[in-house]
């Protein structure tokens, strides 16, 4: 019992102090509708590019305004010519 008491105590410790880092990583977040921010990778592989297109990442890249590789996805309705609207994360200030 004593040790079980000693064990939850050392788990909520670590939880606490491994808080801070991770809110103190910088936030660029997505406008809600968008879904995000992903990764080059990430939106390559749910929304696989047309095979006809020469550069994927080229074209992500150039959406990619404050050069954190993440951006924001919105799946459109209708599908033509592409089933994604891309807009960059926003840096927070
Ligand atoms: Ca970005």
């Amino acid at each position: 019992m004593r040790r079980s008491l000693i064990t939850a105590a050392l788990v909520s410790v670590m939880a606490v102090t491994a808080a801070p880092a991770h809110a103190a990583a910088p936030k660029a977040d997505c406008p809600p509708v968008f879904l995000g921010p992903l990764t080059f990778a990430e939106i390559i592989e749910r929304w696989p590019p047309p095979p006809d297109l020469p550069d994927p990442l080229g074209v992500l890249n150039a959406y990619d305004k404050n050069d954190d590789d993440m951006l924001c996805v919105m799946e459109t309705v209708d599908a033509a010519p592409s089933p994604i609207n891309v807009i960059d994360n926003v840096a927070a200030t």
